[in-house]
């Protein structure tokens, strides 16, 4: 089966793992992802949280799936040859670098332009222009200069970052999409140009609901289905909501049978207005759907802890697994907290290909999230990573160096 990107050509200088998330994405739809890496080390990731001595780190070999390893010394005059060749090769060339790093190589958006009219330049940086522009960023900076870790967590603790990669990962799928609308504008312009996405934009766009209510709450002072109301304080800042919906309906975590044991013992419970009848029918409150108190959403919301309370009465009585069985009968919306273990194992995500097993040479097989995203006309199909510079003489070749040439370019340890 042809891919969606067959054809595409990626020039992929990323490292760590918010660019290398967006060019394996690129490389499950089907491009070409040649990654540059530095010779004898590559990159930082192959090495770090190793859990098989020798072998590629679980982080390196789940962020590089599908790509082609070439190594190459870009700070060497032949090495700056070889990667002008790449820029002639490629369609984009994707990277993570701080910023300055791709100028102090030579090259410039300007050079660039002049080796390859057609060639897309798509960077993440920390910040976009502006006072923090110059800064190096990982993941939590942005988490927290984003928006999320000032929203995130409970009233009466510190701010919190979250175990979802927003600012890594949520920043590469923002660029592989800008990469993908640059391919399909120069279809008419015939011309490339450069993808900025800057990882405190990619976490703010994903706070965009914390942005909705900072205006709600300088308007109204107040924000009713947050923990805070009634009886506790709003300053000017939209405070921590602890587990309380980001959405018109209230919900939170409540705990289910085991939870003294079992950490993952709960389950989020949505108290949606259009089942208010089932819910109360389900945990035994009947006499609520009378009670003016209970009886509509605007008289719950300054009693939602009273009515959680009372649901958390009934799942305590089930696991997990019983309750949603029973409140998805009803259609009342609620989610299992599942653990990393569970997941691993759940055999609906192994038969889409979102978990997969993948073979690796040095470390034996090991588990991966697949491609999340799913083309009817476009099946991916997992490769392992690249070990470093696995495919520096078949890239060499399709450039045209003859192997003599690599002979020499691998004594002056260019390669
Ligand atoms: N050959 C020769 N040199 C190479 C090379 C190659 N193949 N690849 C990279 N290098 C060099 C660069 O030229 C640079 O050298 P100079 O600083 O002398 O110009 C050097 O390696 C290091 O690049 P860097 O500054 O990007 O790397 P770092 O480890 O110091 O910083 C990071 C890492 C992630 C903080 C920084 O790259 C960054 O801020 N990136 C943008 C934001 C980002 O993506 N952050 C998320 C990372 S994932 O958590």
């Amino acid at each position: 089966m042809a891919l969606a990107l067959d054809g595409v050509r990626i020039l992929d200088f990323t490292h760590v793992q918010s660019g290398p998330t967006c060019t394996q994405l690129l490389a499950w739809l089907g491009a070409d992802v040649i990654k540059v890496e530095k010779p004898g080390s590559g990159d930082i990731t192959r090495q770090q949280l190793r859990d098989v001595p020798g072998a590629d780190s679980l982080y390196f070999t789940m962020l590089n799936h599908n790509k082609r390893s070439i190594t190459l010394d870009t700070k060497s005059e032949q090495g700056k040859q070889i990667l002008e060749r790449l820029v002639r090769h490629c369609d984009v060339l994707v990277e993570n670098f701080a910023p300055g790093v791709l100028d102090r190589m030579g090259f410039t958006w300007g050079r660039i332009q002049e080796i390859n009219p057609r060639m897309i330049v798509a960077s993440v940086k920390g910040f976009g222009p502006g006072p923090y522009e110059e800064c190096k960023v990982y993941e939590n900076v942005a988490q927290c200069a984003g928006g999320a870790a000032s929203t995130t967590g409970f009233d009466d603790g510190p701010p919190l970052v979250t175990g979802a990669q927003i600012g890594d990962s949520g920043t590469g799928l923002h660029l592989a999409l800008g990469i993908v609308a640059a391919l399909y504008q120069r279809v008419a312009t015939g011309r490339g140009q450069k993808v900025l996405a800057a990882m405190q934009d990619g976490v703010l766009n994903l706070c965009r609901v914390k942005l909705r209510d900072q205006q709600r709450l300088a308007r109204t002072a107040v924000l009713t289905e947050y923990p805070q109301y009634p009886h506790g304080r709003f300053g000017s800042a939209v405070p921590r909501a602890a587990n309380a919906s980001g959405g018109g309906q209230p919900g939170t975590i409540v705990k289910c049978k085991g939870w003294e044991r079992d950490p993952n013992a709960y389950l989020y419970f949505i108290a949606q207005a259009p089942v208010w009848k089932e819910i109360c029918h389900v945990i035994g409150r009947e006499q609520w759907l009378t009670d003016p108190n209970f009886a509509t959403p605007e008289a719950r919301l300054p009693r939602l802890k009273e009515v959680f309370e009372a649901v958390e009465a009934w799942t305590v009585t089930k696991t997990k697994f019983e309750a949603m069985a029973i409140l998805n009968e009803h259609d009342i919306p609620c989610g299992p907290i599942l653990s990393m273990e569970g997941l691993a194992h759940d055999p609906a995500l192994r038969a889409t290909g979102t978990i997969v097993e993948v073979d690796h040479p040095k470390r034996g097989p090991y588990l991966s999230v697949g491609n999340p995203i799913k083309l009817s006309a476009s099946a991916t199909k997992v490769r392992r990573s690249p070990l470093l510079g696995e495919h520096t003489d078949e890239i060499l070749a399709e450039l045209g160096y003859a192997a003599a040439d690599l002979d020499s370019l691998r004594a002056a340890k260019v390669i």
